[in-house]
C-alpha cells in the first residue's frame, strides 16, 4: 500500500489496484484529491502486477463534486480534465465503486471510468444547476450517451439524483454491490473484466443514443416549452439544453468545447455567484455561534399541539411525517374533529398525486391522537401552541401549560409576531419557552423561524434547531421583535406597494415588476389569493382603507371572483378597470396626487427598504448573519434563489447605491426611508453585508 498524498492511497488486492480517497466531509474534488487520483493512476499504470484499477472513497460518500470552496481561487494541482484523461485513456480497466452520492464532478469522474458499480443506497446525479452551473467536466456530453437525451435533460436541468436501482436500469451503473461489500464487489468486477478480456468501454465512444435523437429539434423545443415556467429567469437550464443539443449534433470534442465555453459564462455570471452563496448560507444558518459544542440536546419523542386549526394541523403533519407521535388539544370537539380530518385529507391528496402510499397514511395517522384535555400534555417533551394571535389568550395558555407539563418540557409558541418574552413571563420556566414560527401551509413551507427569548436556554435552542432539521425544515434563529425577521421585512415591501398604488402605479404594474424580478407572485395577486377579507369585519367596515373599500364591494379576492383583479372561471387574473377607478377615487379622497411611476422606482421602493430593514435587524442583533436574513426570505417568501436574498442583492447592487436611493426617497417621501446606521457605515467604508462577522 502506498500513500500517494494526504488524501489518497493506492493498495493492491491481488491483480487489482485500489485507489482510495479520504477527504472529509464529502470527498470533494479538491486540488489534493485531483493530485491524488492523478498520482495514483500514474503509479497503478506503471505497476505491472496491477491489471485493473478500482476507484473508491472512504467516509460517507463517493466524490460529491468539485470543491465549491475552491471556486474563484487560482487553479492548483492537476486539473479535473487531466484526471479524467488519465482515467479514460488508461490501458487498464478502471472501475468506479460508488456509495453515498456520486454528484457533479464526482459522477463525471465515474463516467470516464470503464465500469461503474454502486451499493443500493447510493445516489448519482449532476446537480450543478442548483448552483447556477452546468456539468463542466463532460457530463453534458457523456450522460446523454449513456441514458439517452430525454433522461439526461431531465437529470441535468432538475439537478435531482437517481437512486442506484434506477441508475442500473438506465445503464448509468453496470452492477449493484451489497451494502457493506462495495470494495470486494468492485474488485471482483475488475477481476472479471480482466479475466474475460473485455474491451475497454469508453462512454465518449458510445454514440447510438445521441445519434438516435439527431434531426429531432422538436424534442428540445418540447422540453423547453414544457419547462418554461420552471426555468423562468434562470440562465443555466438553457445552456444545459444547448450542450445536449451539441452532444446530439456535434462530435464529442466540439461538444466538450461548447460545454467549456458555456460553463465559464455561467461561472462568471451573477446567478451562480448567488446560488453558491446561498448553498453555504443555508448550511451556515444551522450554526449558532456562542452555543457550546456540548450543549445538551433534550429528547423530543412526543409532541403536543394546542389548536387544530390550519396552522396546528399543518404543524402536526411535520412531526407525523418524521414518525413523532402528536397529541392535539382543542377546546371544542368539532374543531378537533375538523383538524384531524384535515390532516387525513391532506395525506389523501398527497397520495392521489402518487407521493404517498396508503399504508403510509395509516402509519402517520396512527401516531396522531387528540382530546379536549390539556392534562393529556402532561408528559410530552414539546408543546407547540398554535392558537389565536392574542396575547392574553396565549399568556393564559402558557400559564396553564406551566402548571400541567412535566419539568424540562419545551413550551413553544407558533406566534408570528407577538412578544415571546411577554408570553414566557406567564410561566415559571422562561428558559423552556421558545418560538417556533412555522409558515403557512406549515406542512409545505420549508422555513422555520426559531425565536430565542431573553431567557431561552442554550439546550432549548440547540434542541429546537436540531429538531427543525429532523422534520425537514430550514431553521433560522431570530430574536424577539415585531414580525421577527421575515414579516418585519415583508411589512416594508407591503407598505411601499400600498403607497405606490396611491401615487399612480397600478397593482398589476407592481405585481409585474416583482414577478419579473423573480418572485412567484406580486403582493396584490398574493392578497387576492390569501383573501382581502382576512380580519375584515363587515359590520365595522368604514371604507377607511382601500382593502375595506374593496371588501365592501364584495371584491374579497380570488374566492369571490374579484379582488384587485377580476377572475375568470379558470381563475385567470385580469386587471380591473373598476378597481383602477376605485383606487383613483380613494387616492384622491386621501389627498394623493397621482403621477407616472416607473418600473425602476417600483422595484427600488419595494426592495431597498427591505435591505434597509435587514440592516436594522442586524444592528439590533435580531439575526445572527446577513445571510440568515437571505435564508429566511428565500425559504419563506419566495425571494428568487438565483438572486441570493435581499442582503446579497444589496451587496450586488452596491450599498452606496442603496444608501443614496434611500436618502433620496427620504427627502422626497418621508422618514420611513431613513437609512439604517449600519447601511451608512458599510456604504461609507465600501464594505458589504457579507464582510460582517456573525453576531454571538
Ligand atoms: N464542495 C465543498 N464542500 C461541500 C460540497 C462541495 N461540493 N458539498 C458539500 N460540502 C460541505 C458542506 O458545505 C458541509 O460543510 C458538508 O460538506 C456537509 O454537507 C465540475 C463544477 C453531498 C448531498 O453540488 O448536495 O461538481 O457545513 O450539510 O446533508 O461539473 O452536501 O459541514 O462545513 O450538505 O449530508 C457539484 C453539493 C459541485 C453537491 C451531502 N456537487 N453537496 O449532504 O451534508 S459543482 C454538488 C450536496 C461540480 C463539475 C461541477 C450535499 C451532499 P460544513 P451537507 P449532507
Amino acid at each position: 500500500m502506498s500513500a500517494i498524498n494526504s488524501v489518497t492511497q493506492l493498495r493492491t488486492d491481488g491483480n487489482v489496484g485500489v485507489i482510495s480517497i479520504n477527504f472529509p466531509p464529502v470527498n470533494a474534488l479538491s486540488a489534493a484529491v485531483r493530485d491524488g487520483i492523478h498520482g495514483a493512476m500514474q503509479a497503478a499504470l506503471q505497476e505491472p502486477a496491477i491489471e485493473a484499477i478500482v476507484l473508491i472513497c472512504e467516509g460517507s460518500t463517493f466524490i460529491a463534486g468539485a470543491d465549491i470552496t475552491e471556486f474563484g481561487k487560482p487553479p492548483a494541482g492537476a486539473s479535473l480534465g487531466e484526471v479524467q484523461r488519465i482515467v479514460e485513456e488508461s490501458a487498464k480497466p478502471v472501475v468506479a465503486a460508488i456509495h453515498g452520492t456520486a454528484l457533479g464532478g464526482g459522477l463525471e469522474v465515474a463516467l470516464v471510468c470503464h465500469w461503474r458499480i454502486a451499493v443500493p443506497s447510493a445516489r448519482l446525479g449532476l446537480p450543478e444547476v442548483n448552483i447556477g452551473l452546468l456539468p463542466g467536466a463532460g457530463g453534458t456530453q457523456r450522460l446523454p450517451r449513456i441514458v439517452g437525451v430525454e433522461k439526461a435533460l431531465e437529470m441535468m436541468t432538475s439537478g435531482s439524483p437517481v437512486k442506484a436501482a434506477e441508475a442500473l436500469e438506465i445503464g448509468l451503473i453496470d452492477e449493484l454491490a451489497p451494502e457493506g461489500g462495495l470494495q470486494a464487489a468492485a474488485v471482483a468486477l475488475a477481476r472479471r473484466v480482466v479475466a474475460e478480456k473485455r474491451p475497454l468501454r469508453k462512454v465518449r465512444e458510445q454514440n447510438d443514443k445521441v445519434l438516435a435523437a439527431r434531426g429531432q429539434p422538436a424534442l428540445f423545443e418540447k422540453f423547453r416549452s414544457a419547462n418554461a415556467r420552471k426555468f423562468r429567469g434562470l440562465a443555466a437550464p438553457e445552456k444545459i439544453i444547448q450542450c445536449v443539443e451539441a452532444a446530439v449534433n456535434l462530435p464529442i470534442d466540439e461538444g466538450l468545447q461548447l460545454e467549456r465555453k458555456l460553463f465559464l459564462e455561467l461561472m462568471q455570471g451573477p446567478q451562480s455567484a448567488a446560488l453558491r452563496y446561498y448553498f453555504f448560507a443555508s448550511r451556515q444558518a444551522w450554526q449558532v455561534p456562542g452555543l457550546p459544542k456540548d450543549t445538551p440536546i433534550l429528547p423530543v419523542e412526543t409532541v403536543g399541539i394546542l389548536g387544530a386549526g390550519t396552522m396546528g394541523a399543518g404543524i402536526a403533519m411535520n412531526f407525523l411525517n418524521a414518525g413523532i407521535p402528536v397529541h392535539i388539544v382543542e377546546t371544542r370537539q368539532e374543531a378537533l374533529d375538523r383538524g384531524l380530518a384535515t390532516i387525513r385529507k391532506n395525506y389523501e391528496n398527497t397520495a392521489k398525486k402518487g407521493r404517498l402510499q396508503p399504508e403510509d397514511i395509516e402509519k402517520r395517522m396512527a401516531l396522531l391522537t387528540g382530546s379536549l384535555e390539556l392534562q393529556q400534555l402532561a408528559d410530552v417533551d414539546l408543546v407547540i401552541e398554535a392558537v389565536f394571535e392574542n396575547m392574553e389568550v396565549k399568556k393564559d395558555i402558557f400559564k396553564r401549560l406551566d402548571q400541567t407539563c412535566k419539568a424540562g418540557a419545551i413550551l413553544a409558541s407558533n406566534t408570528s409576531a407577538l412578544d415571546l418574552n411577554e408570553i414566557a413571563s406567564a410561566t415559571t420556566r422562561p428558559e423552556s419557552v421558545i418560538g417556533l414560527h412555522f409558515f403557512s401551509p406549515a406542512n409545505v413551507m420549508k422555513l422555520l423561524e426559531v425565536v430565542r427569548g431573553a431567557h431561552t436556554s442554550d439546550s432549548v435552542i440547540a434542541t429546537s434547531m436540531q429538531l427543525a432539521k429532523r422534520i425537514g425544515k430550514v431553521a433560522v434563529l431570530v430574536g424577539v421583535c415585531p414580525g421577527f425577521v421575515g414579516n418585519r421585512i415583508l411589512a416594508q415591501r407591503q407598505r411601499e406597494a400600498n403607497a405606490l398604488i396611491m401615487e399612480g402605479a397600478m397593482p398589476w404594474a407592481v405585481d409585474r415588476v416583482l414577478y419579473q424580478f423573480g418572485f412567484p407572485m406580486g403582493p396584490f395577486a398574493m392578497s387576492d389569493l390569501a383573501g382581502l377579507d382576512l380580519g375584515w369585519n363587515k359590520e365595522k367596515s368604514s371604507s377607511s382603507t382601500l382593502r375595506e373599500v374593496l371588501c365592501e364591494m364584495d371584491r374579497r379576492g380570488q374566492k369571490s371572483g374579484a379582488g384587485f383583479y377580476d377572475y375568470d372561471e379558470k381563475r385567470t387574473a385580469v386587471p380591473s378597470q373598476l378597481v383602477e377607478q376605485t383606487i383613483a377615487d380613494f387616492a384622491k379622497k386621501k389627498g394623493y396626487s397621482t403621477r407616472e411611476v416607473s418600473d425602476e422606482e417600483i422595484l427600488e421602493r419595494c426592495i431597498y427598504p427591505m435591505i434597509n430593514e435587514g440592516a436594522k435587524i442586524l444592528e439590533e442583533g435580531m439575526a445572527l448573519r446577513a445571510s440568515d436574513i437571505d435564508v429566511v426570505w428565500v425559504n419563506g417568501y419566495g425571494w428568487p434563489i438565483h438572486r441570493g436574498g435581499p442582503m446579497f442583492h444589496g451587496d450586488q447592487v452596491g450599498l452606496d447605491k442603496v444608501l443614496a436611493k434611500m436618502q433620496e426617497f427620504e427627502r422626497q417621501l418621508g422618514p420611513q426611508f431613513k437609512p439604517a446606521k449600519l447601511l451608512e457605515e458599510l456604504a461609507g467604508s465600501g464594505r458589504k453585508f457579507s464582510d460582517l462577522k456573525p453576531a454571538r
